[in-house]
């Protein structure tokens, strides 16, 4: 299996934590979405997307990141994605849960415009979105907060799943905007749990590298 993905990318870093803490034969194929890998004619030719993660297993080609985490879980059979109905429902709403709602409002507006994200994004229209995203992103951090976590160790309860996972990477994506948590303690402590986990570090590495490169450069230009 090859795993083509950037530790850099928000949907890329969930799977890489999942595959690091499963130790699965996965070859690690990194496309360096800063020196523009991604828009290369060999990796458009493999995935016209041109977005990471993305999976190749013999036959299977297969994009995004919560198919690929579903995809792998259900070969090795791991309890993070549940057989049982009910459970594998919940997995599925929580992973469906942060990859729609909590990404639309937290990742693409409250965050990624901070940094240019999308590419070419005009400043005011950058602005305009990060100002209305901070007023919606609180009422699903909220949820998290309350109603997923409620003092549970994980967003399904005492088991880690994939929603974990997934959620994980898109929560902290705030780190590299300084975003607040403090309102919402059940968040942080679980974020404290997530940071916890033996691969987190070396996953997350590259990410918390550009976090600190971006807080210096904001630094220099203060
Ligand atoms: N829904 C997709 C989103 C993947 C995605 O947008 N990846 C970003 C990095 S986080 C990417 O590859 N961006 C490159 C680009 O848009 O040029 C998933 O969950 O896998």
């Amino acid at each position: 299996m090859k795993l083509y993905c950037d530790p850099i990318s928000t949907t890329s870093r969930p799977v890489l934590l999942f595959v690091a803490e499963h130790r699965l034969p996965v070859e690690i194929v990194h496309v360096d979405l800063m020196s523009e890998d991604n828009r290369s004619a060999a990796y458009l030719a493999l995935n016209p997307n041109g977005i990471v993660p993305f999976l190749v297993d013999c036959d299977l080609r297969l994009g995004e990141s919560t198919a690929i985490l579903r995809y792998l879980a259900d070969k090795i059979g791991s309890p993070a994605y549940p057989r049982e109905p009910a459970a594998r429902a919940k997995a599925d709403e929580a992973l469906d849960w942060f990859a729609t709602n909590f990404h639309s409002y937290f990742c693409t507006m409250t965050i990624y415009p901070n940094f240019g994200v999308p590419r070419g994004l005009d400043p005011a229209v950058a602005q305009g979105l990060i100002a209305y995203g901070e007023t919606r992103s609180p009422k699903w951090l909220e949820i998290l907060d309350r109603h997923m976590l409620g003092g549970r160790p994980f967003v399904c309860g005492d088991q880690i799943t994939l929603a974990d996972y997934l959620g994980a990477s898109f929560v902290t994506l705030g780190e590299a905007a300084s975003f607040d948590f403090s309102p919402w303690p059940n968040v942080v402590a679980w974020i404290a749990r997530m940071k916890a986990r033996p691969h987190w570090d070396a996953t997350y590495a590259g990410f918390y590298g550009l976090v600190s490169g971006l807080r210096d450069a904001a630094a220099a230009q203060a």
